[in-house]
C-alpha cells in the first residue's frame, strides 16, 4: 500500500520511519522546508535515540521520501495525520493545523482511502473531520472512504521502544475502519491491540494524559502540606509508594511538555459541564513555577539580598529531564515571572541551544541556582565545589535533583523540610 504522513514532528517521522522499514512506500508531508531537506539527507531535526540510524535505513531501502508539495501525496491509500492541536488561549484548542491538514488529504485522496488522525484531539473530533471529508469530496464516511483515531501513546526519548512494545488503540468511525487501521500498524506493533469508536478513543487518549496531571497535581499538593509538618516529602512518598496500591507521583517546578498541559483542557473543552477537579489541578500545577520564585526570594530575603541586585543561574530549560524540547517549560514560566525583579538571569542546559557553554561559566559570581530540569548530568554536579565561584550560595532545587542539602548553601527545594 501508498502511504502519506502529514506532519513529521515528534510522532509523524518516527511513525513513517517505522511504517517504511516495515516494507510500506511512505511519503512524509511536511511544510517546514529545511526539516524536509534535513530528513531526506538522513538526519533527524528532533534528538532522539536510535532515531538517524533508523531513518537512514528507511531512506537506503528506498521506502521513505519527505517532501513539501502536496502534490506528492496524491491517491494514496493510507493517509495518517500527526500535526499538533495545541491551545489557542488558556483552554480553548486551536484545531486549526488539523483542519488544514484535514482539508489537504481530502484535496488529495481517493475513493476507498483510510484516513487515520494520531495527533490528540478534543472528543467527537474525528466524526466531525469525516463530516467535513464528505462534505470537500462528495464520498461517504464509512462507504467510500475509512476514518480512525488512533492516538500516539509514546513517551519521547523511548520513543522506538514503545512505537512497538506500548499497546494501541483504534477508534472508527465504522468498525471495518478499525479493523484495516489495526491490520496496518500490526505491521510493526507488537503490543496488544484494541478496536473502538472513535470517540472513546479520543477520550481514552486524553483520560490517560490528565490521569497523569491530576495525580501530579495532588503529589505537588502534598508537598505543600509537607512544609506545614516539616517533613521532606519524599521520604514520605518513598515510605507511601511500598503500598501495593499506592503510586504517588513527583512533585516539582511544574507541568510542561507539548501534551500534559493541555490534554485536560481539551478533554472538558466540548463538556456542557466539567466538575472542577480537572480544572484545579491544571491550576495547582500551573502555579509551580512561581511557587519556586518564592522559594528563591525567600532565600533572599534571609540573607537581606535585594532581588534587584541578584544574578540568578537557571539550571534546565528542558520541560523534563535530558530531553531538549523547551515547550511549555517550567522553567521558561519561572523566568518570565522573575525577569523583571532580579538584576540577571542565566540559563545553563547542555541539551538546549541559547544557554551558557559550560555550567561554570553559567554560575560564576552568580548569587543563587535554581533546578528546574532533572537532567542525570545535573545529579552528578558537586555542590560544594561549584559553590566556591559562586557570590552568594543559594540553591533552589525544583526536580529532586539534590539529595543531601550541600554544606555552606542556603537550601530550599519542593516539598523538602522547612518553607
Ligand atoms: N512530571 C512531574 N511529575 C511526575 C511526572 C512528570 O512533575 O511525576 C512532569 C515532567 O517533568 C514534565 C511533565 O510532567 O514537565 C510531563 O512529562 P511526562 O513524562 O509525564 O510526559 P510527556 O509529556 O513526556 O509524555 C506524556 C506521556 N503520557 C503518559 O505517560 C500518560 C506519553 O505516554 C504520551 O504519549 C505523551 O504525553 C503524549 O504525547 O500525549
Amino acid at each position: 500500500a501508498e502511504l502519506a504522513v502529514i506532519g513529521l514532528g515528534y510522532i509523524g517521522l518516527p511513525t513513517a520511519i517505522m511504517l517504511a522499514n516495515a516494507g510500506f512506500r511512505v511519503t512524509g508531508l511536511e511544510i517546514r522546508e529545511d526539516v524536509v531537506e534535513k530528513i531526506n539527507s538522513g538526519h533527524a531535526h528532533i534528538i532522539e535515540p536510535e532515531i538517524d540510524e533508523l531513518l537512514q535505513s528507511a531512506l537506503k531501502n528506498g521506502n521513505l521520501r519527505a517532501t513539501s508539495n502536496t502534490e506528492d501525496i496524491k491517491e494514496k491509500d493510507v493517509y495518517i495525520i500527526c500535526v499538533q492541536t495545541p491551545l489557542k488561549d488558556d483552554k480553548t484548542p486551536n484545531l486549526s493545523y488539523l483542519e488544514s491538514a484535514v482539508r489537504t488529504v481530502a484535496g488529495a485522496m481517493k475513493k476507498g482511502s483510510l484516513v487515520i488522525i494520531e495527533s490528540t484531539v478534543p472528543p467527537l473530533t474525528t466524526a466531525k473531520m469525516a463530516t467535513l471529508i464528505e462534505e470537500l469530496t462528495g464520498l461517504k464516511a464509512g462507504e467510500d472512504f475509512y476514518m480512525v483515531h488512533a492516538p500516539e501513546r509514546v513517551m519521547p526519548g523511548r520513543i522506538f521502544k514503545e512505537l512497538v512494545y506500548n499497546s494501541r488503540i483504534f477508534g472508527g468511525i465504522t468498525p471495518e475502519s478499525a479493523e484495516l487501521a489495526e491490520l496496518l500498524y500490526r505491521s510493526f506493533v507488537k503490543g496488544q491491540t484494541f478496536k473502538t469508536s472513535s470517540t472513546v478513543s479520543e477520550v481514552v487518549k486524553l483520560m490517560e494524559n490528565t490521569f497523569r496531571d491530576v495525580n501530579i497535581a495532588l503529589a505537588n499538593e502534598f508537598a505543600f502540606l509537607a512544609y506545614q509538618y516539616g517533613i521532606n516529602v519524599f521520604e514520605a512518598i518513598e515510605l507511601a509508594n511500598t503500598h501495593p496500591r499506592v503510586r504517588i507521583h513527583i512533585p516539582g517546578i511544574g507541568v510542561g511538555g507539548h501534551c500534559l498541559p493541555k490534554d485536560p483542557h481539551l478533554l472538558i473543552w466540548p463538556a456542557e459541564e466539567d466538575f472542577g477537579l480537572i480544572r484545579l489541578a491544571r491550576e495547582i500545577n500551573d502555579s509551580m513555577p512561581l511557587f519556586t520564585k518564592d522559594l528563591l526570594f525567600k532565600a533572599f530575603r534571609e540573607i537581606n539580598l535585594p532581588p534587584e541586585e541578584t544574578v540568578v543561574t537557571i539550571l534546565g530549560l528542558a520541560y523534563k529531564g535530558n530531553s531538549d524540547d523547551t515547550r511549555n517549560s517550567p522553567a521558561s514560566a519561572l523566568i518570565e515571572a522573575i525577569r523583571e525583579d532580579v538584576g540577571e538571569v542565566r540559563t545553563y542546559d547542555p541539551y538546549v541551544g541559547g544557554t551558557h557553554e559550560s555550567l561554570e561559566a553559567a554560575v560564576s559570581g552568580a548569587d543563587a541556582i535554581v533546578i528546574a530540569t532533572d537532567h542525570t548530568s545535573f545529579k552528578a554536579i558537586n555542590w560544594e565545589e561549584l559553590g566556591k565561584i559562586m557570590r552568594n550560595k543559594i540553591l533552589i532545587d525544583g526536580r529532586h535533583v539534590v539529595k543531601e542539602p550541600p554544606k555552606g548553601f542556603i537550601f530550599k527545594g519542593i516539598g523538602r523540610g522547612e518553607y
